[in-house]
């Protein structure tokens, strides 16, 4: 990574995203932070300092990301790490229940959306011949459980999509990795649940889950090896999980 990177991170207005933000700043990053939630980006915004932009983005309009990739004025255009982080779960239900709209919102997300997001940005890198793609992936794309059909399916599409683009940026210099976090308490499980905070905690109830701040500590030295070295896929669990399905509860 160069002294003072570029790095566009989306899903910046909560948990991961955030927090890679705010490890990222602490390096002397300059910082692209994407997110719907314009107000909340324009706080991180402000506390982070001048060399931060807040880009108001759904990830799942193509037209919308990539004119704003193209719209990204200097030194913000040239981006030395993407960190592909926007996305959600919603629901867990059994799949022949599951409920249409969350599939879509989903599938859309998790998987065009970094599509969307990939694309134009990695055209640059190949371009320049350098940078890093870091995409958070998941547990869930490695396992499946109960009720995740959908989820895991798209985390499971993120590994492979991942995989694939390793090999077809092979010889540019531009590095391709996934961070695959377990259990980490975040905004997640209440966006999952459309709300509900009380179902929300239960899901880390007796056990110490991952925080956002532990997944961002992965993702900053992921992308701070050295040019030569690429971690290809990083798997992250809390000490008490050891699977997507088995955790220690106290
Ligand atoms: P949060 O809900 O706290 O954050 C999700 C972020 O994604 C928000 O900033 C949200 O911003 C953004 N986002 C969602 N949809 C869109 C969209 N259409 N366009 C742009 N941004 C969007 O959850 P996490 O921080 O936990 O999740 C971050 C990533 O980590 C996700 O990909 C998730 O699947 C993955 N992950 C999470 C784990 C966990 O246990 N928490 C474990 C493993 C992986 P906004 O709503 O403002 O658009
Ligand atoms: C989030 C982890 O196990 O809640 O990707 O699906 S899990």
């Amino acid at each position: 990574m160069r002294p003072h990177p570029t790095v566009l991170i989306t899903g910046a207005s909560s948990g991961i995203g955030e927090a890679c933000a705010r490890t990222f700043a602490e390096r002397g990053a300059r910082l692209v932070l994407a997110a719907r939630r314009t107000e909340r980006l324009e706080a991180l915004q402000a506390a982070l300092g001048a060399d931060t932009v807040a880009l108001p983005l759904d990830v799942r309009d193509r037209t919308a990301v990539d004119e704003a990739v193209a719209d990204l004025a200097p030194p913000f255009d040239e981006i030395d790490v993407l960190v592909n982080n926007a996305g959600l779960a919603a629901g867990l239900d059994p799949l022949p229940e599951g409920d249409v709209d969350h599939w879509d919102r989903m599938l859309e997300t998790n998987v065009r959306g970094v599509l969307n997001v990939t694309r134009p940005v990695v055209r640059g890198m190949v371009a320049r011949g350098r940078g890093h793609v870091i995409t958070i992936g998941s547990i869930a794309g490695r396992e499946a459980y109960p009720g995740g059909a959908v989820y895991c399916a798209s985390k499971a599409a993120v590994a492979r999509l991942t995989e694939a683009l390793r090999i077809d940026v092979l010889g540019t210099g531009v590095r391709v990795s996934t961070v695959d976090p377990g259990l980490v308490e975040t905004e997640f499980s209440v966006v999952r649940f459309d709300g509900d905070v009380e179902r929300a905690e239960k899901v880390y109830e007796g056990l110490t889950p991952l925080a956002a701040e532990d997944v961002a500590e992965a993702v900053r030295w992921v992308a701070e090896r050295p040019g030569h070295v690429q971690v290809a896929e990083m798997l992250l669990l809390p000490t008490d999980q050891a699977s997507a399905t088995r955790t220690a509860r106290r």
